[in-house]
């Protein structure tokens, strides 16, 4: 009875090596395990052996059904997983038959008037630069006229990193940078710099109709010979009556800012309601949009170009703003909100 054991277990193994589907495996389980089963015959059959043989018998059969048994298992494992493994290699990435009933996506209102800025100034032969968001000290104050301790830095208070860098408070932290890059074109080649670079801004301030922690603005500038603020007025209205494609209000009043003298705050009459005073401007009917002013000739030098031959302007668009304005969003922070329903709404096929 042991050798027929020894035997069942051996075909078993042999068996089990040749099985390739989990159909064939079940059926020698049947046949090793089941009822009436090869295993099972032989228990019966032990009613003849003698009362000390049976136990030691009894024990041998168990130990062989645990081993068929775990062999059986191991070999339904490896069945499961070769199959699971096939099914994925033959299953395409995309269904093409599908029928294209996608939600289709929309672009952000942000990005959109950046877009259309963007192809305003590149069609008057601005470059667009991207620059970081995390910035030095000196890119964005130092370099731009604004020391330790300048009381100015007081309206800008930022995120600061432990290494010491800071969260760009405005796009005119690239300025400097800018310059360096495109002044060996300009003084060699006499190729005037006109570049735009709109970028994330951040600062520490309390938030309200107009006013976010994290806004977007986009800087321009321009330097060569000769550049004056008529220069300035021409690019800033060019920009707007594009961008709004309808007559708007505008203004330029005197403005403060240590990097352009002399400085401009440019508002426009809210459009929210119309210049009658809401919270999108504070009650003033006014909307500050784009401070600007004639590049100071410090800044340029820090800049390596020489404020005797060469002049410039730059400005600082705000575009969260222009976006609530040429949208009509009436709170700001709706535009960071991430309200997909009214977030959609918007198309750049106006
Ligand atoms: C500046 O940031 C200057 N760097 C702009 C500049 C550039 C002046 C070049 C001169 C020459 P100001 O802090 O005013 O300036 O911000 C510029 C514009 O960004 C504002 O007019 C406004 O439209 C927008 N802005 C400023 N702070 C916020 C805010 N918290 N939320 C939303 N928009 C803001």
């Amino acid at each position: 009875m042991k050798q027929k054991l020894e035997e069942i277990r051996a075909r078993a193994e042999a068996q089990l090596r040749g099985v390739s589907t989990l159909e064939a495996l079940e059926a020698l389980r049947v046949q090793l395990l089941g009822k009436k089963g090869e295993l099972t015959a032989l228990l019966k059959s032990m009613g003849s052996l003698s009362k000390e043989e049976r136990p030691k018998m009894g024990q041998l059969v168990n130990e062989t059904r645990k081993a068929l048994e775990e062999l059986l298992a191991e070999k339904t494992q490896a069945l499961k997983e070769e199959a699971q493994r096939r099914e994925i290699e033959g299953t395409p990435l995309f269904d093409l038959s599908m029928p294209a009933n996608v939600t289709r996506g929309s672009y952000h209102p942000i990005t959109l008037v950046q877009r259309e800025c963007e192809r305003v100034f590149k069609s008057m032969g601005f470059t667009v630069e991207d620059y970081a968001e995390v910035v030095s000290d000196y890119e964005c104050f130092e370099s731009l006229n604004i020391p330790k301790a300048h009381p100015a830095r007081d309206m800008q208070d930022t995120y600061y990193l432990e290494n010491g860098q800071l969260l760009k408070t405005q796009t005119s932290a690239a300025q400097n940078a800018i310059y360096k890059k495109y002044r060996d074109a300009l003084v060699n080649d006499g190729v005037p710099i006109k570049a735009i670079f709109p970028g994330r801004c951040f600062r520490n301030e309390a938030t309200d109709a107009c006013h976010e922690n994290t806004f977007f603005q986009m800087e321009g500038v321009m330097v060569d010979k000769d550049i004056s603020i008529s220069n300035l007025i021409y690019f800033m209205k060019t920009m707007l009556s594009e961008v709004f494609r309808r007559d708007i209000k505008v203004r330029l009043r005197p403005g403060f800012f240590p990097f352009v003298e002399p400085g401009f705050e440019l508002d426009i009459s809210c459009l929210i309601c119309g210049g009658e005073g809401c919270p999108s401007c504070k009650h003033s009917g006014w909307l500050e949009l784009c401070p600007c002013g004639m590049i100071h000739p410090v800044v340029l030098k820090e800049g390596g170009i020489d404020p005797e031959k060469y002049t410039g302007f730059a400005f600082g668009l705000g575009l969260t703003r222009l976006a609530m304005m040429k949208y009509g969003v009436k709170d700001i922070r709706d535009l960071n909100s991430g309200n997909l329903k009214s977030l959609s709404q918007f198309t750049d096929d106006e």
